[in-house]
């Protein structure tokens, strides 16, 4: 165990020197069976935990300004009938990708303002975009898919983790076009006669915005599309779903292309945050009825990400994070030096929405410093009880995710598990145990960067009660840069 350090006065819960080398490129493609294993792991988890983020934080030497624009690698974590667990890593085969492995040096800039070598002359005008593949990966249809929200899907071998290329999704999407890496999977569609159905939507910025909804059947096969246009200019990366709506937090930003046209900045730093100005949240209808588009105005600070939302007593209700600023670096600054007492943490709100009287409502559900949750999967769209999500080690500020918070919003109990000060979580992904009956009776599996080791585990802990000892922590031989999302499959 480390010392903790401390900065001034604050003591913190972590070492920043060892924060740092989470960020460690991972070039390395492995494949074995994890042997180093403490605790039991549990026979009825059968199924396979993918997740992907960026395996290279530079490309061909040049280090990148934004772990965002960092090359998706997909990790697949395999518990099989046998009671052994495979290990498998592989970087998406992305055009961008393999053209800058093949020529040896870097073609591309980032979104997030990682820019070619040579200053903004080299850069000027260079508006074409590298589809990293980094952001999620889902099974769906039969297929795995790794999902960046500015281009198209990647398919994958799930066996293999091999590329196969660009899936148009059945035709659905065409060659230029995007789609976002935050679907949603309804579990029993009402318009399905009960079966399960992933939604998904992309948005066509500009002076107004486009957001096509897609639902896709679980042959992958295209049941629901339509398109409503909405005034302003979206910044939208992820979205929740009820089992009659679809809803979207318009956050206040605007958007001022010249800096990255002239090769000074990354699209992602031209967008501006206008925290005083309201955000618009979009409410949707999932098929086409008499009922229309509302857009309502609320403050809600800059979203990511929504944990999920929900119909009671003729309202809707949405749980979102919630920054009362947008994290930006710096211009020549380096996200490894985040300073992250003074940038603003995410916070779970409650936006109450009654679509009669056109009112939003909002509450604060947790002020502690999170991001990246889930919930059982059998609630999504639904009044449920539990969330799981990362937290920083101490109540108060921002730190790096070091913990899982687990939220019963029925009792406001609240259940901490701390990898601090040597370990850095995840997202959490919920697994229900099969005949569950209760929401929380499954598994939380999170990847955590030990460290002191400079390698990654594979955590199992008990939904029930996360405080206790984690049922199983699975050794990886190596590290594993911090990710982004990921699903688990149990086909
Ligand atoms: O007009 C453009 C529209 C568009 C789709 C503007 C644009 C260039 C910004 C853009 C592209 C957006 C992209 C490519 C977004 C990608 C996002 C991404 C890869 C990740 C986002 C992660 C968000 C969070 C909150 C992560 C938090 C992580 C931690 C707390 C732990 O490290
Ligand atoms: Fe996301």
């Amino acid at each position: 165990m480390t010392n903790l350090m401390s900065q001034g006065k604050q003591i913190l819960s972590y070492d920043r020197q060892q924060w740092r080398q989470g960020y460690q490129s991972q070039p390395n493609e492995y494949d074995y069976f994890i042997e180093a294993i403490e605790g039991k792991i549990p026979e009825q988890l059968q199924g396979t935990l993918f997740r992907n983020g960026p395996g290279l934080l530079e490309v061909q030497g040049n280090p990148l300004k934004h772990p965002f624009d960092g090359d998706g690698m997909i990790c697949a974590i395999s518990f099989l009938p046998n009671g052994k667990v495979h290990f498998r890593n592989r970087f998406v085969r992305t055009e961008g990708y393999v053209q800058e492995q093949n020529a040896g040096k870097m073609i591309y800039r980032g979104v997030f303002g990682t820019q070619k070598p040579g200053g903004w002359i080299n850069n000027l005008f260079d508006t074409n975009i590298k589809n990293i593949a980094n952001t999620n990966v889902i099974y769906w249809g039969k297929k795995l898919l790794a999902l960046w929200e500015a281009a198209e899907p990647y398919r994958l071998d799930p066996k293999t983790l091999e590329t196969v290329g660009i899936d148009y999704l059945e035709g659905v999407l065409n060659p230029g076009d995007s789609i976002s890496a935050h679907p949603r999977f309804d579990p029993a569609s009402e318009f399905d006669n009960g079966q399960p159905c992933l939604v998904n939507f992309s948005i066509k910025p500009g002076l107004s915005s486009k957001i096509t909804i897609y639902e896709f059947g679980p042959d992958g096969c295209l049941l629901r599309r339509h398109s409503h246009t909405v005034p302003g200019f979206s910044f939208i990366h992820d979205f929740a779903i009820t089992p009659h709506y679809c809803l979207f937090l318009q956050n206040p930003v605007t958007f001022n292309p010249l800096p990255y046209i002239l090769g000074f900045k990354g699209a992602g730093e031209c967008v501006n945050f206008h925290p005083q100005k309201n955000s618009k949240l979009i409410v949707i209808p999932r098929t086409s009825t008499d009922e229309k588009m509302k857009i309502l105005e609320t403050n809600a600070g800059f979203v990511f990400h929504h944990i999920n939302a929900f119909e009671k007593d003729n309202n809707i209700y949405l749980d979102s994070i919630c920054y009362d600023s947008l994290p930006q670096v710096k211009p020549d600054t380096d996200y490894k030096e985040t300073d992250f007492e003074s940038l603003d943490p995410g916070q779970i709100w409650r936006f109450k929405i009654d679509l009669d009287r056109e009112t939003v409502d909002k509450k604060m559900l947790e002020s502690r410093c999170c991001e990246f949750s889930d919930i059982n999967p059998n609630y999504v769209g639904k009044n449920y009880r539990y969330l799981f999500i990362g937290t920083a080690h101490k109540e108060q500020g921002n730190a790096p995710l070091q913990a899982i918070l687990k939220l019963d919003l029925l009792t406001g109990k609240k259940q901490l598990h701390s990898f601090a000060p040597q370990g850095y979580v995840g997202e959490p992904i919920f697994v229900p145990k099969p005949n569950a009956t209760n929401e929380d009776e499954g598994w939380i599996l999170v990847m955590v960067y030990d460290g002191d080791k400079h390698r990654s585990d594979i955590v199992i802990l008990d939904g029930e009660n996360i405080e206790k000892e984690a049922i199983a922590t699975l050794h990886l031989k190596h590290h594993i840069p911090y990710g982004l999302h990921g699903n688990w499959t149990s086909e």
